[in-house]
Order: structure tokens, then C-alpha cells, then sequence
């Protein structure tokens, strides 16, 4: 089943623009059907726990500030290959190299503010699909 799903957020910069829209819009047109959505705002132990393998990291400070400044639109979407297919549709981490057309390269403004996140592996999509709807026996 979590073979073909995978687990997305609209993260804080891209609701503040105005992008999510024309951003759900390029998901639907690449073959994703969404499977649950909403928009929610993270705490700050939200973030902490969600990002846990971050948390040595240097930016780990600035990362859990920047999700839990705002709203995000979290969801879940089902496609063949959806891990694969979803990283490929919003492009590198930091925008300067992702490729034309990708989310990331038009919506993101740089590395640490970075519009989408995107799971990176099948265990990861059902763990951070779990983690934003819990308790939902449908999903
Ligand atoms: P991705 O979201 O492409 O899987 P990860 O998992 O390496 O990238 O990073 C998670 C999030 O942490 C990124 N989406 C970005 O917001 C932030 N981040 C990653 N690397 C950096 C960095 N070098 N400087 C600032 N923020 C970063």
C-alpha cells in the first residue's frame, strides 16, 4: 500500500505567497491523486519531532522556526512510484539547482525556505503520513 503513496507538506513561505493553488494544481497535472489533505500549523514540538533526524544539524534552530511560523497544507498522495515521482516533480533541496519546471525552482526561494517537502522513501511516507493523520483509520 505505502508503495504507492507518498507524504507532502506546503510549507510555511509557499502558503504566505499565495502558491498553493497553482502548486496543488502541478501536483494534480503530474498524476497525483490527493488521498487526504489539510491545512494545520505545527508547534514547535511538532517540528522537533518531525525533523528529529535534523536535530544536529546547524540549521536545526532556524527549520523549526521557519515550519512553525505559519500555517502548511499537509497531505497524502497516491501515484505508481509516488516516493520517486513526487522528489523528481519538486526538484533539489536547494532551488538554485533544481531543475526547470520543478516546484521548487519556481515557488522556493532558497535552501532553508524551500515551499514543499517531499518523503524521501516508502517507510519515511507512511511514518510522516502517520504523523499528520493519526487516528484516521481511512488513510
Ligand atoms: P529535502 O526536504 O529535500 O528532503 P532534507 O531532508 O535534507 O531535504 O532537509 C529538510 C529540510 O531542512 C529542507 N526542506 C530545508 O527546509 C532544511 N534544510 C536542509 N538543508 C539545509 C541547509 N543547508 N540550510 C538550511 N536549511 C536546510
Amino acid at each position: 500500500m505505502a508503495t504507492n503513496r507518498t507524504f507532502t507538506m506546503l510549507k510555511p513561505d509557499a502558503i504566505e505567497k499565495g502558491h498553493v493553488g497553482a502548486i496543488l494544481e502541478k501536483i494534480n497535472a503530474s498524476g497525483f491523486r490527493i488521498v487526504a489533505m489539510k491545512l494545520t500549523q505545527m508547534t514547535r514540538t511538532d517540528a522537533e519531532a518531525f525533523y528529529a533526524i535534523h536535530k544536529e544539524r546547524p540549521f536545526f534552530g532556524e527549520l523549526v522556526k521557519y515550519m512553525t511560523r505559519g500555517p502548511i497544507v499537509a497531505a497524502i498522495l497516491e501515484k505508481d512510484n509516488a516516493v520517486e515521482d513526487f522528489r523528481t516533480l519538486i526538484g533539489a533541496t536547494n532551488p538554485a539547482d533544481a531543475a526547470e519546471g520543478t516546484i521548487r525552482k519556481l515557488y522556493a526561494a532558497s535552501i532553508g525556505e524551500n515551499a514543499v517537502h517531499g518523503s524521501d522513501s516508502d517507510e519515511n511516507a507512511a511514518i510522516e503520513g502517520r504523523f499528520h493523520f493519526s487516528g484516521r483509520e481511512q488513510f
